[in-house]
């Protein structure tokens, strides 16, 4: 026997037995009587015990070293579940395997016990946590901040075609990742006023008396890079009652009373805000926003005092990234400590809070724009609205200073929104505070020079700049798709994995080699069956693995156009009913994704989609050649399945209104060719994939623009557009809707006299765009040859490389080497 087969047979034993001691001492139970659930307790504990002397050794050697530290502030961490990830980055997963089969259990069954930790929404929160997994590889000093909600984003069940929320309990079974940090905890103050000390150096002192306290308590969770480069903390904060039951009440009888003050506490970190636009919880949601940032501001301040007892280099030991603009009350908070309570000058403060703060947004659209009543604002955190009006001040008084006087940019630039009863702008507060404001694509980043942050620009020019998105390839390739994976590191080797965004451009020479598209199809192939399994046992639909499977998943909004999708579907189901000798190219039509619980028009696109799935797959004249599903309850996990299945990815949003996108970037990645706009990150895939391999239709940004100032009416459009008028008409007739014929005509008209998204304006460019699809999978070599590309040249579009032009652009921090 070779020395590294004794070498895996003996890291197999030991793992086991840890296993087993983790099964025995730590779950309570034995082989024989262990759950699915127990075993996978046990195999995350033993994950677990591997990461802590690394951890360890990560955090003291930023400590030696004095290295600066990141601060990653985000409300969302979209983790999904963890223990493939941890296995693979510690090289453990083959042992893992190995040693749960010799105890009679099945790895891949296991691991699908594991709940989601699904702490965010959608991008923003997926990104984050890419990005934390990144800065872990790259070996960074970096902590993220994020809140432990008990409850993250709602299960979606589709119940007669409509969706309902239910509740998400990730916590059930409690959490093996974590670990409960009692001693570490803060108070964060509520309401009541401010008062003046007068504490005898004549300058009198301004202090928040908060009516109000709860205590915020950490929870430690390791995240570890690529090979054990290092292990970074992703710290989560729950809130707590200052006191957990009242006695006296309890004891007088009042037991529901006597917790009350314990419910309005805890209340803070119990749910996700679940919205992605802007339908509010309002106070609640300002609530949370605080305690996250006061928390870890208070905990990332006590940390620099204990290395180097003096304030004064923050900026140089420390980056604080704003995780958009629902951390940015940070920039005021972070004046507070430094002014009010650790007594520095004024001046001073703010010139160490700009230089440590960064801003990063991640979307234009309006109504996601955040900004909080003044009257609200006064009423939870008062002393915070005195700094925001003394920060106001001085702005608008060094402009003037400037000799800028122009009424309509002072308002534009302002702190405080006055017309539509006074709020406070968080976007110009973040902007202000911040030395960097990066936009998340190219596109992007221009679109917020010219548009919301245009008259902040031109007085700040140097501040906005852009970090195109990336993703993590660790997850988004090696853990989704072990198959393709393998035929990767077949032909490039295993540098591959160690770098996968230097060495995948390699493969172009690939994409020329008959057998090699012919493996790379073989592999899409197996990741279609695995997925049409799926949908079969929980959906009961039967899916053609030999049809294009063209996805759409991602939250539901009218801006990603679900419904231009949809309006094809129709058409291409009456096209092929209208003409059911024609050749047409079998399809699969696969939507999945969320609406917010209070966004009407979402949640009536979702029961259209549910409509139309049912009426064409009962239809048999097109049985064969389309099938339409809607997959219930979009999450990661359910990404993990879906984008290494899919042939097309469907990233249509109107142009302008998508900041990047990152799931665009991992169907790409897995060699799905990409149908889309000229939007977000697209553009950019466009340029390095080569316009060639993806189908790109409908209006630029401009041109919507441009569309816009014209009107919404869209009745010419529709009248020239025999197809779309067939497809709008039949929908708003009842045809999908047989029990409540006029289920959509509000929605149609609302498409034919004030269609926002441009979903008419584009629908004939996309049905053109749809037929060179279905040529070009009518031609395979060809079809082929654009995946193996897409996948070749997608190495730029990897979380490391975002990562690396933060620490370089933003952060100033240098990346340590890595082996
Ligand atoms: C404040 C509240 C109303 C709210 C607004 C918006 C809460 C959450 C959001 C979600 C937004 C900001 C979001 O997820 N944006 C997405 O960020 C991704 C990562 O940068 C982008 O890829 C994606 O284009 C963008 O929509």
């Amino acid at each position: 026997m070779s020395e590294s087969h004794s070498d895996t047979d003996s890291a197999v034993a030991q793992f086991k037995a840890a296993i087993l001691a983790k099964l025995r001492y730590a779950v309570g139970k034995d082989p024989a009587t262990a759950y699915d659930h127990d075993w996978f307790e046990a195999l995350a504990l033993a994950t677990r015990d591997h990461m802590i002397d690394r951890w360890e050794e990560s955090s003291a050697q930023v400590e030696r070293q004095g290295a600066k530290r990141v601060y990653y502030l985000s409300l969302e961490f979209l983790i999904g579940r963890l223990l493939l990830d941890n296995l693979s980055n510690l090289g453990l997963l083959d042992v893992a395997r190995q040693a749960m089969a010799e105890l009679g259990v099945e790895l891949e069954r296991i691991r699908l016990v594991e709940p989601d930790a699904a702490l965010g929404n959608g991008g923003l929160g997926r990104l984050a946590a890419c990005f934390m997994e990144s800065m872990a590889t790259l070996r960074l000093a970096a902590h993220g901040y994020g809140i432990r909600y008990e409850h993250g984003l709602f299960r979606q069940a589709i119940i007669d075609g409509w969706q309902a929320e239910q509740t998400e309990t990730w916590l059930d079974f409690g959490n093996p990742w974590e670990f409960e940090r009692p001693e570490v905890a803060y108070r964060i103050g509520f309401g009541g006023g401010v008062t003046t000390l007068d504490d005898g150096t004549g300058v009198p002192r301004l202090q928040w008396q908060p009516q109000e306290t709860v205590r915020a308590i950490a929870y430690d969770t390791p995240v570890v890079g690529w090979r054990g480069a290092s292990v970074n903390t992703l710290r989560l904060w729950r809130a707590r009652a200052e006191q957990d039951l009242q006695l006296d009440r309890f004891n007088a009888g009042d037991h529901f009373g006597a917790v009350a003050g314990e419910v309005r506490a805890e209340s803070i970190s119990r749910v996700l805000y679940p919205a992605d636009d802007t339908e509010a919880g309002q106070e609640l949601r300002l609530r949370q926003e605080y305690f996250l940032v006061s928390a870890s501001l208070q905990d990332l301040l006590d940390r620099h005092l204990r290395l180097h007892a003096e304030l004064r280099s923050l900026p140089q030991q420390a980056a604080i990234q704003l995780n958009d603009t629902h951390p940015a009350i940070a920039v005021v908070e972070l004046m507070r400590l430094l002014v009010d309570e650790h007594r520095m000058p004024w001046a001073q403060a703010w010139s160490l809070t700009v230089a440590t703060t960064a801003y990063t947004n991640h979307t234009l659209l309006p109504e996601a724009l955040e900004s909080w009543p003044v009257a609200l604002m006064e009423r939870l955190l008062p002393r915070h609205l005195q700094i925001i009006y003394l920060i106001n001040a001085e702005h608008i008084d060094a402009l003037r200073a400037k000799d800028i006087h122009d009424f309509r940019l002072l308002r534009a630039v302002s702190l405080i929104e006055e017309d539509h009863g006074r709020r406070v702008r968080m976007g110009n507060l973040a902007f202000l505070g911040a030395h960097s404001v990066n936009g998340v694509s190219a596109l992007h980043t221009r679109l917020m020079r010219d548009t919301v942050f245009r008259d902040l620009h031109r007085l700040y020019p140097d501040r906005v700049n852009n970090k195109t998105n990336g993703v993590t390839f660790r997850r988004w390739l090696f853990q989704i798709n072990p198959g393709l994976t393998h035929l990767l590191v077949d032909a490039l080797g295993e540098a591959l994995l160690q770098r996968p965004e230097e060495h995948l451009r390699e493969l172009e020479p690939y994409a020329e080699r008959e057998d090699f598209r012919h493996e790379y199809a073989r592999c899409r192939q197996r990741n279609k069956e695995v997925l049409a399994e799926r949908v079969r046992q929980s959906l009961g639909i039967q899916l053609d693995t030999a049809a294009i499977f063209d996805v759409h998943v991602k939250r539901i909004h009218e801006y990603k156009r679900q419904l231009l999708n949809l309006l094809h579907t129709v058409a291409l189901y009456q096209a092929i009913r209208n003409d059911p000798t024609t050749d047409w190219v079998p399809r699969v039509k696969i939507f999945a994704g969320k609406a917010a619980a209070s966004y009407r028009q979402a949640k009536l696109i979702i029961k259209l989609a549910n409509d139309i799935s049912r009426t064409i797959n009962d239809d048999p004249t097109v049985r064969g050649l389309l099938k339409v599903v809607f997959i219930p309850n979009y999450n990661v996990s359910l990404a993990e399945t879906i984008i290494p299945a899919a042939d097309l990815s469907e990233q249509i949003s109107t142009a302008g209104l998508e900041a990047s996108g990152t799931s665009n970037m991992k169907f790409a990645l897995n060699g799905a060719l990409t149908i889309g706009t000229l939007d977000g990150a697209n553009v950019e895939m466009c340029e390095r994939v080569g316009e060639d391999h993806l189908f790109i239709f409908g209006m630029t940004a401009q041109q919507v623009a441009a569309r816009q100032r014209l009107g919404l009416e869209m009745g010419d459009v529709v009248t020239d557009s025999e197809r779309l008028e067939a497809a709008l008409g039949a929908i708003r007739a009842g045809v999908f809707s047989p029990d409540d014929p006029s289920r959509y005509v509000g929605l149609v008209d609302s498409l034919l006299y004030e269609d926002r998204f441009m979903v008419c304006a584009d629908f004939d460019a996309y049905w053109k765009a749809q037929r060179l699809v279905d040529q070009r999978w009518q031609r395979p070599e060809q079809w082929w040859r654009s995946a193996v590309l897409n996948t070749a040249r997608m190495g730029w579009f990897s979380s490391d490389r975002t990562i690396a032009e933060y620490a370089r652009d933003i952060w100033q921090v240098p990346l340590p080497p890595r082996d």
